[in-house]
C-alpha cells in the first residue's frame, strides 16, 4: 500500500515537471521526440542516420540515456550534432527531471528539434513523460512479430512505430501485414515506417515525416 502511494506521487511529480519540460520546449519552438524500444531495436542507429540527413536543415540536438555508458552518446558525437549522454545509474528509464537538468548544455533557442534515446526497455519508460511532442516506439524484425501484443501500453501511448531491420526479413519467420495488424489493433492511429539503418531502405518516408512535422511544430513559434 505505502509502496503504491510512493509511486504514485513519484509519477504525479514526473508529471508536473514533464508539463514544465513542455512548455518550455513550445515557447522556445523545439521539436522533441522520445524514443523507444527493446535494447538493441536501432534507436542510436536511427538517430545517427536521422541527424546526418538533417545536417544543414534543421538545428537538431540529441540526449541519450544508458544504464551505464556513453558508448551511445560517442556514436552520435561522431555526427558534429550536440549530444548529452544521461547515465541513469540502474534506473530502466529516463525521467522529466533528469531532461529538464540535462537542457542547460544545449543553447535551446537555437535548436528546432531534439531528439531523446530513451533506456533500451518496453515497459518502464512507459510511464514516464518527458514533456516531449510524441513517442517514437521501434520494434525491430528479430525481436518477433508479437511485440504489440506483449507490451501493449508502449504501443497505445506512441504516435509512430518504426519496424526496423527489415533486411532481415528473408531470414526469419517475422511476418511484417501480422506486426501491423496488432499494432494497429492495440492503436488504430499508429503511423507505421519499414525501415534497414543498415541499407537505408524506408529511411526517406520516416525523415519525410519527420521534418514535415518539426517544420510544423517549430516554425509556428518561430515565425
Ligand atoms: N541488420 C540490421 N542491423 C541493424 C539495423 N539497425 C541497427 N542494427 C544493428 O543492431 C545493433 C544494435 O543497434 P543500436 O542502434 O545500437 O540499438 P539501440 O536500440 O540503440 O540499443 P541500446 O541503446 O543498447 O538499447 C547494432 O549492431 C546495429 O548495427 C538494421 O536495420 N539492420
Ligand atoms: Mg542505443
Amino acid at each position: 500500500m505505502k509502496r503504491i502511494k510512493v509511486e504514485k506521487k513519484l509519477l504525479s511529480t514526473n508529471q508536473q515537471i514533464a508539463e514544465e519540460n513542455r512548455r518550455l520546449f513550445k515557447e522556445k519552438g523545439v521539436a522533441v521526440f522520445n524514443l523507444l524500444s527493446s535494447p538493441g531495436s536501432g534507436k542510436t542507429s536511427l538517430i545517427e542516420r536521422t541527424v546526418s540527413h538533417l545536417q544543414g536543415r534543421l538545428r537538431t540536438a540529441v540526449i541519450t540515456g544508458d544504464l551505464q555508458t556513453d558508448r551511445d552518446a560517442q556514436r552520435i558525437a561522431r555526427h558534429r550534432v550536440s549530444v548529452k549522454q544521461i547515465t541513469t545509474g540502474g534506473a530502466c528509464h529516463l525521467d522529466a527531471s533528469m531532461v529538464r537538468k540535462a537542457l542547460p548544455f544545449f543553447h535551446i533557442d537555437e535548436l528546432d528539434l531534439l531528439l531523446i534515446e530513451n533506456v533500451g526497455n518496453l515497459v518502464c519508460p512507459a510511464a514516464y513523460d518527458l514533456g516531449e511532442d510524441a513517442k517514437v516506439t521501434i520494434m525491430s524484425v528479430p525481436e518477433g512479430d508479437d511485440k504489440p501484443l506483449k507490451y501493449p501500453v508502449m504501443f497505445r501511448i506512441s504516435e509512430v512505430l518504426i519496424i526496423n531491420k527489415v533486411d532481415l526479413l528473408p531470414y526469419t519467420d517475422f511476418d511484417l501485414g501480422q506486426a501491423i495488424k496488432y499494432a494497429r489493433q492495440i492503436n488504430p492511429a499508429i503511423k507505421v515506417f519499414e525501415t534497414s539503418c543498415t541499407t537505408g531502405a524506408g529511411l526517406e518516408d520516416w525523415l519525410r515525416w519527420l521534418e514535415g512535422r518539426v517544420n510544423r511544430l517549430s516554425g509556428a513559434t518561430k515565425k
